[in-house]
């Protein structure tokens, strides 16, 4: 997943299991995040990342940041990560290839 620094991007979730997941993104400063459509994450601060994935739902999360670089997302929910609940998310300059990649810039 590749998202544009310093450009407000809107990322959406599904969640099509029975069982709760969550989307933490570690060691990235965001803007805000209280427009998050889902349930929010407990112990989630403003400047996480964060999206709580309830049981066949989707979830989205609009936010913005200045901070370049790839950034490592897990489901925080035990024994999830270590199954492979895993992934990265690059946060890097403007361009028109990004710009076909993000919904509601
Ligand atoms: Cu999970």
């Amino acid at each position: 997943m590749n998202v544009p620094a310093g450009k407000t991007v809107r990322i959406s979730v599904t969640n099509h299991d029975a069982t709760e997941h969550d989307m933490l993104m570690q060691g990235l400063q965001i803007d805000k995040a209280g427009e998050a459509t889902g349930t929010r994450h407990a112990g989630a601060t403003l400047n996480m990342l964060v999206v709580r994935l309830m049981r066949t739902a989707t979830a989205a999360s609009r936010f913005c940041t200045d901070q370049k670089g790839t950034f490592s997302f897990i489901c925080t929910v035990p024994g999830h990560e270590d199954a492979g609940m895993v992934g990265t998310m690059t946060v890097s300059r403007w361009s028109p290839i990004l710009r076909r990649l993000v919904v509601g810039s």
